[in-house]
């Protein structure tokens, strides 16, 4: 009878649960699409079409290269699909679990493997590109903590798959203590067969997110940093409309539209074209663009303009990231961070794209853990960007969060001698040219 109750109990809060990350999925979706203020982006300066240089010997093996290569993706290309549609069953406690432990399917995770195919979800005129053959290389950086075993994978295999070798330098895995079996020596063993280009650092102490990228940052190599979460999987040709952006100014931060994989199907899912906001609570969210309702030519790969990044994908001038500082040292885990780099990125003298002909999909988490550490940290985050980014607008923060006026933040005299010395506009300047819906919600 009790053990009946327990069950009872049990499968009756697994559909509570399933419920909620049911409506949370929806309520993402909806947000997703929801319709915001109008907002006219000036039309980009960027062209359609890359001229190529005469050819030199160089170029010529780096051809050679590039079709050995497309030969290569074809054969990937025709491997059998995974299954997707198979019956969810909802009162298995592995799903449970799995939810609770990863904020996903976990059953599905396992069944689709190490690598699989995802669906092109570029818009057609991106297959008919052409990129520069001299484009700077990468360094893809992928920091993980306790991390679904076969997600991780997935996120490894499509980029060693599906980015042309001469411009991929390095995978540089950050562990960043991860307590889970399968991400030790068997995750050790499941990478010998990619040790020509992933290098795996497994950190001493936790770090956090944060830190772990700046650990990660510091082994790699190639000429533009590329910061993938870990439960990622990239798109056909994913890299090089990044890295052509950046190679045609390096003060330019790009991200790729960062397309849906759905936490309960892990079906790969085309993302609406959006930009990346907040509110004055620090709270990020996406936002729609309407400028391309004027822009007839070409205009669903031109750039997006962004006032912020939602932090988990992002490509940079490895010089670029140091000479802008990097990340702020003394956060915690993660959070804010993502906002506290796009301020930083705008006010002192570069700019945020979102490249809509690059495509990397992105697991939706669907459940989060409690985590009172990880609340504290984004808590104390928040507080180190206001102080240091936000100039008299802190009082907006503070009207939301008074909880947080008198909560310590740590010292922040480096990151205020940084934007001195970067010699950064104002946040009125940020809110006057980049984001002014963001001043006009001051009074809502
Ligand atoms: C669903 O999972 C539960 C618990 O593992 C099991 O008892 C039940 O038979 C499963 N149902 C189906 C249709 O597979
Ligand atoms: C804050 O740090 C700076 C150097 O980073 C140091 O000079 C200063 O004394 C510190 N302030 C306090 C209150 O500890
Ligand atoms: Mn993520």
């Amino acid at each position: 009878m009790r053990y009946n109750m327990i069950q009872y109990l049990f499968y009756g809060s697994s559909i509570f649960g399933i419920g909620t990350v049911l409506f949370c999925l929806y309520f993402h979706l909806e947000h997703m699409s929801s319709p915001y203020k109008k907002t006219q982006e000036p039309a980009s300066a960027w062209s359609h079409a890359y001229q190529q240089a005469p050819q030199a010997p160089e170029k010529i093996r780096k051809q050679r290269r590039i079709l050995d290569w497309a030969e290569e993706k074809t054969q990937i290309e025709q491997k059998p699909k995974s299954p997707l549609n198979q019956n969810i069953n909802y009162s298995d406690p592995e799903l449970f679990n799995g939810y609770l432990e990863y904020g996903f399917n976990v059953i599905v995770s396992r069944s689709l493997g190490h690598d699989r195919e995802v669906p092109d979800t570029r818009d057609k005129s991106c297959r008919h590109r052409h990129y520069p053959l001299h484009l700077p290389t990468a360094s893809v950086i992928i920091c993980f903590h306790n991390e679904e075993f076969n997600a991780l994978l997935r996120t490894v295999s499509s980029v060693v798959y599906l980015t042309p070798p001469y411009l991929l330098e390095e995978i540089i895995l950050v562990d960043d203590m991860s307590k889970f079996d399968d991400l030790k020596s068997k995750l050790n063993y499941y990478l010998e067969s990619f040790r020509d280009k992933v290098q795996l650092v497994r950190n001493k102490k936790r770090e956090g997110l944060i830190r772990a990228r700046m650990i990660g940052a510091w082994y790699a190599s190639g000429e533009v940093l590329v910061f993938l979460d870990s439960h990622c999987e990239v798109n056909r040709v994913w890299l090089e409309p990044l890295l052509a952006a950046i190679s045609k100014d390096s003060r330019t931060v790009v991200t790729p539209v960062i397309d849906i994989i759905d936490g309960i199907s892990l079906q790969y899912l085309p993302s609406p074209l959006v930009r990346g906001a907040f509110d004055w609570k620090l709270q990020f969210k996406w936002d729609s663009v309407f400028s391309y309702e004027t822009d007839s030519e070409g205009s669903p790969t031109n750039p997006i303009r962004s006032p912020a990044m939602a932090g988990g994908i992002f490509a940079m001038h490895r010089p670029f990231f140091y000479e802008l500082g990097e990340y702020d040292k003394d956060m915690d885990l993660w959070g804010g961070e993502n906002l506290e780099l796009s301020l930083r990125i705008w006010m002192c003298g570069g700019q945020l794209l979102i490249i809509p002909c690059s495509r990397v999909g992105h697991i939706t988490k669907l459940y989060s853990k409690p985590d009172s550490a990880l609340s504290k940290a984004v808590a104390r985050n928040h507080l180190r960007l206001v102080h240091v980014w936000l100039d008299e607008y802190k009082e907006q923060f503070f009207l939301r969060n008074p909880d947080l006026k008198s909560m310590t933040y740590g010292n922040i005299s480096e990151r205020v001698q940084l934007r001195k010395q970067l010699g950064c506009r104002s946040f009125q300047w940020y809110l006057d040219t980049i984001f002014p819906e963001l001043e006009a919600s001051m009074y809502s």
